[in-house]
């Protein structure tokens, strides 16, 4: 919808812009971690005359792409930008300068950043150099955007979703078995999306090779393992992975020579397996989303997804339903059937959609 009325720009075109910035900055999903997606899309008499994204961390900031692709047509144009232009010098200069230097007329900002060095001090800087801002337009949307960003800056810890695949009769179905050609499309996305995927060493049995994003030129996740026995992540096929590339978290020492020796893969022994030192691990790696994945052996996590649920550990859930029938489940997976739940926690932000033939749910406690 167009505005009859024209202001510096027409307003009620504001969204649309701004939606348009955030399909730029989404061009770098999976690329920018710990620096939040970034587009901007700068547009004068109803045009659009400059585009561009963070595209990596250390990189200069969309508006900084955006002012270039514009040259001298940025002056008394209007700036959309996905998140408030920032206001320091860090490894990149001030956007607002850039801003304020290009003369733009007026700054469209989806949402303030959370980080404290610049929490509305981009916006301040713009308002007081005499440019009109307006603060808050598709906000939901630019939230989701960097939900992992936001949390991180919020909390100081990575943004956890636990993921898992179910049957239409509600059983645990393994990504890397029956059925996964089928939903390797959204699982595809998401291994792209997050900065690292936790998984049991064990789903790896028989030589499957650790799950990787199909989406073009995608940036590959670290792998966590977690391993009951260290002597399952043997069956790692290691020459396929870059070592840096997989971690392995396990509770017992294992005396043998496996094929991990001089792998180069590393191997943290821990008293007991539990999520704090992996979080931790991802912190000290600058890792701001972690995906839980439920994948493999369900018996090597139950009291990991537990211990998640009690101490308010996991801020999203990602089920596929997948239109397929599952025949009897065994023990370790029943365990998962939920007779006697202990306690109840509802989702909010619901989300459905489908992925081929598969339904995702998505929500947030
Ligand atoms: C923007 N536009 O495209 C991005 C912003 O290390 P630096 O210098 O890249 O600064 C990183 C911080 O800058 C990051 O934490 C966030 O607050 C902001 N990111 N700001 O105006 C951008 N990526
Ligand atoms: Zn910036």
């Amino acid at each position: 919808v167009r505005c009859q009325t024209s202001t510096s720009e027409a307003k009620c075109d504001d969204g649309f812009y701004i939606r348009r910035a955030v399909e730029l900055a989404r061009k770098a999903t999976g690329c920018t971690s710990p620096n939040p997606m970034v587009g901007c899309v700068i547009v004068k008499n109803g045009e659009i005359v400059g585009q561009g994204f963070h595209p990596k961390a250390g990189q200069p900031h969309a508006e900084v792409f955006a002012l270039r692709d514009a040259g001298e047509l940025a002056e008394d144009a209007t700036a959309y930008v996905t998140l408030e232009p920032c206001n320091h010098y860090g490894r990149t200069p001030p956007c607002s300068e850039a801003l304020i230097k290009a003369k733009v007329r007026r700054v469209v900002v989806g949402m303030v950043d959370p980080n404290p060095i610049v929490a509305s001090k981009g916006v301040e800087k713009l308002r007081s150099a005499g440019i009109e801002v307006t603060v808050g337009v598709e906000e939901e949307l630019c939230k989701r955007l960097n939900e992992a960003y936001i949390h991180k800056m919020l909390t100081g810890k990575p943004f956890v979703t636990l993921r898992y695949a179910l049957s239409v009769n509600g059983h645990l179905l393994d990504q890397l078995g029956e059925g996964a050609a089928e939903y390797g499309g959204y699982y595809s996305k998401l291994l792209q999306e997050y900065d690292a995927i936790l998984s049991p060493a064990s789903s790896l049995q028989g030589g499957l090779s650790l799950p990787t994003s199909q989406e073009p030129g995608a940036n590959q996740p670290l792998h966590i393992l977690v391993a009951k026995d260290p002597n399952e992540a043997v069956q790692l096929p290691i020459e396929a992975h870059d070592p840096s590339k997989v971690i392995i978290f396990t509770d017992k020492e294992t005396t043998e020579e496996t094929k991990l020796s001089g792998s180069g893969i590393e191997t943290v022994v821990l008293d007991r397996i539990s999520l704090d030192p992996i979080l931790e691990y991802c912190n000290q790696q600058g890792k701001c989303s972690l995906l839980f994945d439920l994948r493999g052996d369900c018996g090597d996590y139950v009291e990991m997804v537990e211990e998640c649920f009690e101490r308010n550990l996991v801020q999203k859930v990602v089920v596929e339903i997948l239109p397929l029938w599952s025949g009897d489940q065994d023990e370790e997976a029943s365990r998962w059937s939920l007779q006697n739940p202990k306690g109840i926690k509802k989702l909010n932000r619901l989300t459905t959609m489908l992925a081929g033939d598969n339904v995702v749910l998505e929500g947030y406690f």
